[in-house]
């Protein structure tokens, strides 16, 4: 039997192993990848990374085998656990896709009605349901395995609903994406009844520092000297900034220096027009950690 530790369920290969193992150590966690394939443990922390089938781990957080798991929101949207179904704790920025309705190119599709009495062929079928029930609609939903963007070319169905990335696949294919059904990403899930009293802390440290990772991420800090009498136009320039820090410099009365923390990408646009209202010495730098 092992030590007891808070349990995390992520997936073991695919598109989202590698960066949710990323996440762990971004927050300090060092995960030892030992001979035990289907479990890691971490170094610094009572914790224990079980590494399943993507599928498996809502059920797992939802039986209470694992206290968290790591799973791309179109699967957890998909499982249906009822009272056990586990709870969205975070978002995590990482696995962005859409499912979409998609068709062949040429279908003339309006809105979700142009779907009535068709038969559409996915693996999400409850999403698709939710979507269609949505909107009143009745179609025939052809449930499959994988391959679904073949389905038109087979005639097996008109249209489809699956996930899209790039869109490449759907091109390939010859179809076109339409409404959306669920725009996903990778999210952290917990137990609907909580975590294992003994990890109350450690699960709440955890959390506090994913935030801080996913927080950090885009996140840049902006530092640049500007003019006195041109600050409210320059400090409306910072994009996604929060109250910057505004000192004075020595010996220069018309001169301060502006210092903020700026949440969304800072683009040369950005430090084109800050210099147009007469910013000097524009730095950005990136941020390791945030809290
Ligand atoms: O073995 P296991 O069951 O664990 O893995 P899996 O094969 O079921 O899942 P995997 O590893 O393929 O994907 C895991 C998760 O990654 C998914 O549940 C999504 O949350 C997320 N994700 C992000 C994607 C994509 N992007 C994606 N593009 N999952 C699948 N795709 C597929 C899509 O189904 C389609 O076939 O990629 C194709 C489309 O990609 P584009 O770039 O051509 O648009
Ligand atoms: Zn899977």
């Amino acid at each position: 039997m092992s030590a007891p530790a808070l349990r995390i369920a992520v997936q073991k290969s695919g598109r989202l192993a590698e960066k949710s193992l990323e996440l762990l150590e971004a927050a300090g966690f060092r995960v030892m990848k030992g001979a035990n394939d289907l479990l890691y443990r971490v170094e610094n922390a009572p914790i224990d990374i079980l590494r399943v089938r993507d599928d498996d781990i809502p059920t797992f957080v939802g039986d209470g085998v694992a206290d968290f798991g790591i799973v791309g929101r179109n699967v957890l949207a998909e499982t249906d656990l009822g009272a056990r179904a586990p709870g969205e704790a975070m978002a995590l920025g990482f696995g962005r896709c859409t499912l979409k309705i998609a068709a062949p190119t040429g279908f003339k599709y309006a809105n979700p009605h142009s779907l009535a009495g068709l038969r559409i062929a996915t693996t999400y079928p409850r999403s698709l349901k939710r979507f269609l029930d949505a909107h009143g609609v009745e179609a025939e939903i052809l449930t499959m395995r994988g391959a679904v963007e073949v389905a038109p070319r087979l005639h097996l169905a008109q249209a489809i609903c699956d996930l899209v990335s790039t869109g490449a696949t759907l091109e390939a294919n010859g179809l076109e994406a339409y409404d959306t059904v669920l725009e996903s990403e990778a999210v952290l899930i917990r137990a609907p009844k909580g975590v294992q009293p003994a990890f109350a802390d450690l699960a709440e440290s955890m959390l506090a520092r994913f935030r801080g990772v996913s927080a950090s991420r885009g996140a840049k800090y902006i530092m640049m000297n500007a003019p006195r009498a041109r600050l409210a136009e320059i400090t409306s320039i910072l994009p996604g900034a929060d109250a910057p820090t505004i000192t004075p410099l020595a010996g220069r009365e018309d001169v301060l220096a502006v210092h903020a923390v700026c949440q969304e990408s800072v683009f040369w646009e950005t430090l084109e027009r800050l210099k147009g209202a007469g910013a000097s010495a524009i730095l950005v730098l990136p941020i390791e950690k945030m809290m």
